[in-house]
């Protein structure tokens, strides 16, 4: 059995996105922070971060939501997975480029524009967030000038892994016509059926006490 741990308001939707595009049927547990239920023994043996998403699959348990997405499209073969070490090399290059270079500004867009509550929201930290991302935009831009999606002509793993990171693009509502490859190319995969999951994200997250708190998002 294969069993998907963590509410779809969570970074878990980005593994059911991978799971539905595989055809894989699999259990949900919809294990959330709120309810304290990362931090039970049970799921702490899972994932000792006390995070979700976490997979289990056949007894074999994983963290680390792109990582999961990577084992499970390897493991079913087929068109979202590699074909050779290259391919392999170039999913890894960009699921670990969406982590570091998009994620934590994008987040922080999202929550200044969105997610924290409206009085929590700083219009400066927004602005510095949008700022952040335009250099790696601009890569990506380019590197989709004469592409389909991220390896060519088909969709993949690392199209799926990047697209599901930049899922936080409409909520933190940036304007992203200045990059029209990507803004293309985004809304080719977010609106692939499997990926409906993310559209019902609705949720508030708490401003962290301090200043610093925000800065610690950037390093
Ligand atoms: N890098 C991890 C991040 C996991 C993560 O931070 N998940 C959030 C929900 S989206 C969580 O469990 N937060 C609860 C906590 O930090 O205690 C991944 O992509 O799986």
């Amino acid at each position: 059995m294969t069993t998907l741990y963590g509410s779809m308001h969570s970074r878990a939707n980005r593994c059911a996105w991978m799971l539905k595009e595989l055809g894989i049927d699999f259990h949900h547990e919809s294990t959330n922070f709120l309810d304290g239920s990362t931090h039970s023994p049970e799921f702490l043996q899972i994932n000792p971060n006390g995070r979700i998403p976490a997979l289990e699959d056949q007894g074999f348990t994983l963290f680390e939501s792109l990582a999961i997405n990577l084992y499970l499209a390897k493991k079913a073969g087929g068109e979202l997975a590699p074909q050779n070490l290259q391919e392999d090399a170039f999913m890894m290059q960009w699921t670990i480029w969406a982590i570091t270079e998009i994620e934590k500004p994008l987040l922080l867009a999202s929550a200044n524009n969105l997610l924290f509550a409206p009085e929590s929201r700083n219009v400066e930290e927004f602005n510095l967030a949008v700022k952040k991302l335009s250099r790696p935009w601009d890569v990506l831009n380019k590197h989709l000038e004469n592409k389909e999606y991220i390896l060519g002509d088909r969709f993949s793993a690392a199209d799926l892994n990047v697209a599901a990171v930049m899922t936080l693009v409409p909520t933190a509502n940036i304007d992203i016509s200045a990059w029209p490859n990507m803004q293309a190319w985004l809304h080719k995969c977010l609106e692939r059926p499997a990926a409906d999951d993310w559209k019902h994200v609705n949720f508030t997250i708490p401003r962290p006490d301090t200043h610093l708190g925000m800065l610690a998002m950037f390093v």
